[in-house]
């Protein structure tokens, strides 16, 4: 820090953060003529949205500032949430209305001659994640902010996030998306924050001068992790968390003997390597894609991370048997399972730390969340793959699973089998690590994402782990979403109606308080009121069909959702044939009875297919040639219309959710784990199609069985049913 000499100036003159529309406008023009370098005669609406971002960012980051100092201050227990994917959609919305400043903001805009709608839809969406797991992750920050828990999220900042899909002939092109292409004034880059990270190489042995040997992992290739903090504001809080992304650059260190061989080129194109870490997110949501740059995203990122925490740990100058006190960590998924064999190789090979000594802090650290039973999804990686890449880990790796498999065999030496089924390496040809057994041998506690999605992975996948360690390390937290963005920001209206029957906004942080809202269920005004937020909403939405897609659908109509991922599991494919088998059914009702005997109905689809799912992608063309049937027949008219939503994403999500009347969450029982979207739909008001899976068992309990329109089997009678359809037992045209 400086001489305290000069502190007094320091504090002096420190930024103060604006409080009212005036300073904001000061701060705004300062932001254009300086930042920006435009001025009142050339800054555009870009230009206003990008001066508006800095500006709440520069609060957000002396908000930021006062939390770090406090909680070092403190020196408090951190939680860390290491997640390969962070979707968090846009910043600038959210931002306004966890700092309840919204008003303010449009206020000064407004004075300054910007509407700040069309600022705020100018920011393109943080589309680093593929759907529930990194939705998840961005809800997750912002609840600990709003919170107040000292929580870091750690993430890749992916120069392309998740691909924009465009309808072409029916079917989906992705293309990429270049968000950064103006920058992003949400992040501030830490260029100084500088992580070595190696890959590759090989192992030694080095004996010490008291005998002591100690493996010495060297050589490969070295890459730098730089980070980009992102600051993650609450709600009703001044409290602001970290999000910090890792990005990969080259090391400075050139390589001189190429250099001198006069192969110039080649090493310039080797340092381009490094940068290719952090380029793109995968895109596949439920599904295991075993590239090596994949492996090398995870390790790099996993990495970096410990790096960072344990340095942050050395500072506060605790014993290491303190760590778990300090630190815990959160495994999203087993992307991050990496992290588990790096605190160890750290304790170990770096500290110095005993074998037991070190393996009894990592595994009270980690705690790991499960977020399906997809068999192909679950991560096991080629051991020569591994091998080649991470040499030291692979041995710790073994010395991991060695002591586990040993104290199994102690507790069960009947069952030899047993063994084989648990180990962390799999015997299969060529060998493979299991990563979700790693993870779970790593970590205190493993959780579900909700109630029957915990049951199930204690009587399937993991069925043998609760026989080692018995069922208290397999817990339940079923998932969540932030009722700021996903009600306050996605549907002012009914917030605001709600706030008034409330008495204000506290509800946003304690949900529980909707209850309050059932007195009035038979006041007529509020119904009124209620059904004409839901009206809007859908009026919104019907606008955006029409930009996106040229449909005309009627508002008035009854509006049925589905979108999410496309998957076989979440069966798009059902809602279409029953989309199919209704346009049938009208076309054989005799014209004059068509309108007493159905409902006037627009389905409405959308979501992305990963590149690689032809079984996906072939759903999203049969959906959109129904649509372009269904919508062409003169004899249907408004009766049903189809519509496919082009690049479903976050914001177009915030748009969505408000405005059906019922949604479809209709999975086989027992695939979903969760699903999320199910919950942003009733808390907006809207009705649920669904099948006895994931959340909607917890959903149905709140709301009540007469809430919900719940259909099929339960998730214990699909694998006997799956099998006499496989033995023709049961004839499904019959
Ligand atoms: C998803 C699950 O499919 C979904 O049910 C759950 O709500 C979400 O995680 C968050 O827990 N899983 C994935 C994935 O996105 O890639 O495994």
């Amino acid at each position: 820090s400086v001489p305290i000499a000069t502190r007094e100036k320091w504090t002096k003159f420190g930024v103060k953060e604006f409080t009212n529309v005036e300073e904001l406008e000061k701060v705004l023009i300062n932001h254009v003529e300086t930042t920006l370098a435009r001025s009142m005669y050339n800054c555009d609406d870009l230009a206003a949205y990008q001066s508006l971002s800095v500006s709440i960012k520069d609060k957000l980051t002396l908000h930021w500032n006062k939390t770090q100092q406090l909680h070092t201050l403190k020196d408090v227990k951190r939680i860390y949430y290491l997640s390969l994917e962070f979707l968090m959609g846009r910043a600038l919305d959210n931002a306004m209305i966890n700092l309840e400043i919204k008003d303010l903001a449009r206020k000064s805009v407004d004075e300054l001659g910007f509407n700040l709608e069309d600022l705020i839809v100018l920011e393109p969406d943080a589309g680093l994640g593929n759907g529930g797991l990194g939705r998840l992750a961005a809800c997750f920050v912002d609840s600990l902010s709003t919170r107040n828990y000292p929580g870091w999220g750690y993430g890749l900042r992916y120069n392309y996030g998740i691909f924009a899909q465009k309808i072409i002939d029916g079917y989906q092109v992705e293309t990429p998306d270049y968000w950064l292409r103006y920058g992003n004034p949400w992040e501030i880059p830490r260029k100084e924050i500088r992580i070595p990270v190696d890959f590759y190489g090989s192992v030694t042995t080095e004996t010490d001068a008291n005998g002591k040997t100690k493996k010495v992992w060297s050589g490969g290739e070295r890459v730098l992790a730089v980070a980009y903090d992102f600051p993650i504001p609450g709600y009703d809080t001044t409290n602001v968390n970290n999000l910090r992304l890792w990005s990969s650059e080259p090391t400075t260190e050139f390589d001189f003997q190429k250099f001198n061989e006069g192969d110039y080129s080649n090493s310039v194109i080797q340092q381009q390597r490094a940068e290719s870490i952090t380029a793109v997110l995968y895109p596949n949501d439920n599904f295991y894609q075993g590239k090596e740059l994949r492996l090398k995203q995870q390790y790099f990122w996993v990495a970096a991370s410990l790096h960072d925490i344990v340095r942050r740990f050395i500072k506060s100058k605790k014993a290491w048997s303190e760590f778990p006190d300090m630190v815990a960590i959160q495994l999203n998924d087993t992307h991050p399972t990496m992290a588990i064999v790096e605190l160890q190789r750290i304790l170990v090979d770096v500290e110095g730390l005993e074998w037991d000594v070190a393996w009894n802090i990592v595994t009270k650290t980690f705690g790991y969340t499960n977020h399906t039973v997809m068999q192909e999804a679950l991560e096991k990686w080629p051991l020569d793959l591994f091998a080649n890449l991470l040499p030291r880990h692979l041995e710790i790796i073994y010395d991991i699973n060695l002591f586990f498999l040993q104290s199994v065999a102690k507790k069960f030496p009947e069952e030899r089998d047993l063994l084989t089924r648990v180990s962390i390496v799999e015997e299969s040809s060529p060998k493979n690590i299991r990563m979700a057994h790693l993870a779970i041998v790593g970590s205190h506690k493993v959780n579900g994402v909700a109630e029957l999605h915990s049951e199930l992975i204690k009587t399937t996948i993991f069925k043998d782990f609760v026989k080692i360690y018995g069922a208290e390390k397999f817990t339940n937290v079923t998932n969540g979403i932030t009722p700021r963005r996903w009600l306050k920001q996605a549907n002012p209206e009914l917030s605001e109606l709600i706030a008034t029957k409330l008495g204000g906004y506290d509800y946003l942080k304690h949900l529980n308080k909707l209850k309050g809202l059932e007195k009035f269920i038979d006041d007529a005004k509020f119904r009124d009121q209620w059904a004409q937020v839901k009206q809007d909403n859908k009026a919104r939405l019907a606008k955006l069909i029409k930009t996106l897609t040229n449909i005309d659908v009627n508002p008035h109509n009854l509006f049925d959702v589905q979108v999410k991922r496309i998957h076989e599991y979440k069966r798009q494919q059902l809602n279409i044939f029953g989309v199919i088998w209704r346009y049938l059914q009208i076309k054989a009702t005799p014209a004059a009875e068509r309108a007493k005997k159905w409902l006037p109905k627009v389905s409405i689809i959308g979501g992305k297919a990963a590149p690689g799912y032809y079984a996906a992608k072939k759903i999203i063309k049969l959906v959109n040639s129904v649509s372009e049937v269904v919508n062409n027949d003169p004899e249907i008219g408004d009766l049903l219309k189809v519509v496919f939503i082009p690049d479903y994403n976050v914001s177009k999500a915030e748009i969505i959710c408000p405005a059906s009347d019922v949604s479809e969450h209709i999975s086989t029982a027992g695939t979903e784990a969760s699903g999320t979207s199910n919950m942003k739909f009733v808390l907006n008001g809207g009705l649920i199609i669904g099948t006895v899976d994931g959340a909607n068992v917890e959903i149905t309990r709140e709301i009540g069985e007469d809430q919900i329109f719940l259909f099929g089997n339960l998730a214990e009678d699909v694998d006997e049913l799956r099998h006499e359809h496989s033995v023709g037992k049961i004839d499904i045209f019959g």
